[in-house]
């Protein structure tokens, strides 16, 4: 029988469609759960792209083999369906970009089916749909509630000319990503999340979870946590300030402060200031650029002296005089910093600029002559020097000491500061979630009761914002809040695109939930997500911010879990044959998967896709590889689907063969080991080709490559005599046994003289074969009470000891 895909897999995405094959029992507490899960995607205009098969059949085919193992799989698909270009799409036709959204949801989805995956589309959730963001709404409302969401002034990164607010990666050199138009710093009142609550469990949690070290990593970096001194410096004349260090232990090598120039330090020293207009002139400067710009490492250490003010250090009762300058952030520590110039290495370009005398505090570790190892504290282990009564003490002692002293002198804090701050919350968007919030006309804030929500977003005639204001700005009438009496102007930004992301994984247990988000059992039954595969590129991004919605529902009682996603594996990407990502600048080695589908199959596409290489590798597309694939698909059917290969005796050539396969591939599958499993199948079909193979081990072998091709897997199943789908058949056993090589006898040479035979299995390494040696007395004889210097062991021939 020819193999034809275009025929059988139409035929089992329909049998699958009508029978409900993959519709999950979330109440069936019988067996054991598996939670497995994709980041689902954004339904973009031009479909899929060759990338996202890879991860989908990865988790296709684990929640394929865990459901033959007896669990209750729960497999959803659905979408993060708002977002920029389906706005951009309104805001270019004057049409409701719900219609651009749908439409492009329906080719998603339709792809996604042709691929054969084992959906439960009856969980399939779309952020954009308002039964879904009645509940992103509700959380973002109890967040606000307990105080984490909040409405507070704070410097962003504004773009006049665009009319909104950009995040640090849309600005360059000072200008916007689109467009190029000047991006100022300016204060603003914002919705922000404050993150930095969760910081220590968003840390410690790191250590509960199966996460790529590199992604763990990222995020560490990112929260940023540092431990330091928070301490009070007065002004000659009259008031103090602040600083935070990291390096308590070099405070009499301080020679200058610096202040940032955007903080209220410097504000409020204005009228004492000499050089007014020279300072002011470089705050406007500074104002100019981003952060980015500001911490570059090899910039030039720019800023000037705020003539007729100097600080006291508290140590000692110097004066030293005080600066500005821009590599001091306004919004990180308190906005000031202690300057030692001959221990740090900015402190020390700065002092060459403006011309500061330095004072060597720890003994070799003076930056100037490390001057080129930039960015490293150069002190750990060394002693102190010019530090009064503690000189001779470590640095390490001399950090506890000084800061005892400070402490109990009462101008001194330890404390903690994470480099992450708020996360903005707000966007000046259409296209997004409306925020459940009205300012009245008392100016204070009222959050919707439970029984407005959700608040939809209302229709606009036109979706541009106009003089800087949010597009819903033109909603007049929706703008205009009058309920029971209470009046007031909601808040017309939308919440950012990571707001549905970051716990749409509660969603897919209970979709239809229209009293809470979902039922707290089930919650209990199915949360951690068991394995979670998607992107590296999110590793700040929507994995930060959905284990921080996580830490905040748990710590509320409303999530069972601390962590929410278990186990995470990132895909590598799919690059075009030129070895070069997929994309615009190269179409013509851009892969479309329809089209492969269409040519080849789907299952061809699925087993090329987990045969390429290892998961998380990148690697190139290879169309021989997919010729490849398909004759290896059209080898296992033309075999299996002929009566004449199918014997019914068990023992047999094929035996060990085959129960090593189901222990490699059960193995392989598990650890998401897809390349070396589909080896191992071609390992067995080149044995298995040469004769007969019992019906046993054909049925267990279909059930494997069924995982991995479903649809000639379903086909081949029937052809073997069965009526039902494969999906909920027993998964293939082995026994330990039977796997085990044949022993072969092999002498062994101590030093080069025969001494006697033992019998080693494939399996045997060198070390097991040195061992299995020495068990025999007669070669013992000649190694015992004697260093062995040397083993050469090659498989099935010699196995020979050199010992002195
Ligand atoms: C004196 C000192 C001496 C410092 C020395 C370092 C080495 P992390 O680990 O990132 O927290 N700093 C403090 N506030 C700052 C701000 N708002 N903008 C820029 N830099 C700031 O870094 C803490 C160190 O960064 C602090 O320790 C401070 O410089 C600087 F030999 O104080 B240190």
């Amino acid at each position: 029988m020819e193999y034809n895909p275009k025929a059988i897999e139409p035929k089992w995405q329909k049998y699958w469609d009508e029978h409900e094959t993959f519709k999950t029992d979330v109440w069936d507490f019988s067996k054991p759960k598996y939670y497995v899960l994709d980041m689902f995607p954004y339904p973009s205009g031009v479909g899929l792209h060759a990338g996202h098969p890879e991860g989908y059949t990865a988790t296709d085919i684990v929640s394929r083999m865990k459901r033959m193992q007896g669990y209750n799989v729960l497999h959803p698909m659905g979408y993060d369906s708002f977002g920029l270009p389906a706005e951009q799409y309104a805001v270019s036709t004057g049409n409701h970009p719900n219609g651009f959204t749908e439409k492009n949801i329906e080719t998603f989805t339709g792809q996604l089916k042709e691929l054969g995956f084992d959906y439960d589309w009856s969980k399939m959730v779309k952020t954009s749909d308002p039964s879904f963001y009645h509940w992103t709404q509700w959380i973002f409302k109890q967040l606000y509630l307990d105080g984490y969401a909040k409405y507070v002034d704070m410097p962003v990164n504004w773009c006049e000319e665009l009319g909104t607010v950009l995040s640090n990666d849309e600005v360059i050199d000072g200008k916007s990503e689109r467009g190029g138009y000047p991006v100022v710093r300016k204060n603003m009142k914002q919705w922000v999340i404050d993150q930095q609550a969760f910081a220590e469990e968003l840390l410690s949690g790191l250590d509960e979870i199966d996460w790529p070290q590199s992604t763990k990593e990222i995020q560490k970096n990112w929260i940023g946590r540092s431990e330091g001194v928070e301490v009070d410096f007065k002004i000659v004349g009259g008031g103090d300030f602040s600083i935070y260090t990291t390096c308590i232990e070099t405070i009499y090598g301080i020679t200058f402060m610096v202040l940032a120039p955007d903080g209220q330090t410097v504000q409020e020293l204005m009228p004492r200031i000499e050089n007014k207009e020279e300072v002011e002139a470089y705050i406007a400067e500074t104002l100019k650029k981003t952060e980015m710009d500001r911490t570059e490492l090899n910039k030039t250490k720019s800023g000037c002296e705020l003539k007729g003010i100097h600080a006291i250090n508290p140590v000692n009762g110097k004066e030293v005089p005080v600066f500005i300058g821009d590599f001091v952030l306004g919004g990180y520590g308190t906005g000031a910093v202690m300057a030692v110039p001959s221990h740090d290495q900015r402190d020390f370009e700065y002092s060459e600029v403006h011309n500061i005398p330095r004072i060597q505090v720890i003994d070799g570790g003076d930056v100037s002559e490390h001057a080129f190892e930039k960015g490293d504290y150069l002190g750990k282990g060394c002693k102190l020097m010019n530090s009064e009564e503690f000189n001779g003490l470590t640095v390490e002692e001399a950090k506890e000491a000084i800061t005892d002293k400070l402490v109990k002198m009462g101008v001194a804090r330890r404390t903690v500061n994470y480099r992450f701050r708020e996360w903005i919350f707000a966007r000046q968007r259409y296209w997004g979630e409306p925020m459940p919030i009205v300012y009245l006309e008392d100016g204070s804030i009222h959050v919707l009761d439970d029984d407005e929500l959700p608040l939809e977003l209302p229709v606009l005639e036109d979706y541009k914002g106009k003089n800087g204001k949010a597009p819903l700005d033109n909603a007049t009438d929706w703008k205009n809040y009058d309920h029971n009496g209470v009046k007031g102007t909601r808040e017309t930004s939308t919440m950012p695109g990571s707001a549905g992301s970051s716990w749409y994984y509660f969603r897919y247990i209970d979709p239809d939930n229209k009293e809470e988000f979902a039922n707290q059992e089930l919650l209990k039954h199915w949360l951690p997500v068991d394995l979670y595969v998607g992107g590296p590129e999110h590793a700040v991004g929507h994995l930060m911010y959905s284990r921080i919605w996580n830490k905040y529902l748990y710590k509320k009682g409303l999530s069972p879990v601390s962590e929410p996603f278990k186990k995470l594996v990132h895909q590598g990407m799919i690059l075009g044959s030129n070895g070069i990502k997929m994309g615009k600048r190269f179409p013509e080695f851009v892969v479309n998967p329809s089209d492969i589908v269409d040519k080849y199959g789907a299952d061809t596409l699925r087993l090329y896709e987990m045969f390429m290489g290892a998961l998380e590798a990148s690697k190139p597309w290879s169309d021989q590889g997919v010729e490849g694939a398909r004759r290896f698909v059209n080898k296992v059917w033309n075999y299996f689907s002929n009566p004449d290969n199918i014997s019914e005796n068990d023992a047999d050539r094929l035996t060990r063969l085959y129960h090593q396969s189901v222990r490699k591939i059960t193995h392989d599958f598990e650890t998401l080991g897809f390349n070396t499993a589909i080896a191992q199948m071609m390992i067995f079909m080149n044995e298995a080709t040469k004769g007969t193979c019992p019906k046993a081990y054909a049925e267990g072998f279909v059930k494997m490559f069924s995982c991995v091709c479903p649809h000639a897997g379903e086909e081949l199943w029937s052809l073997l005599g069965h009526n039902e789908t494969i999906a909920y058949e027993a998964w293939p056993t082995y026994e330990e046994a039977l796997c085990k090589e044949d022993v072969i006898e092999i002498g062994v040479q101590v030093n080069g003289k025969v001494r006697g035979v033992v019998g080693l299995t494939d399996d045997d390494t060198q070390e097991s074969a040195l061992e299995k040696a020495k068990a025999i007395d007669s070669v013992n004889k000649f190694i015992e009470g004697k260093n062995v210097v040397k083993v050469i062991y090659v498989k099935g021939k010699i196995l020979n000891i050199v010992v002195k």
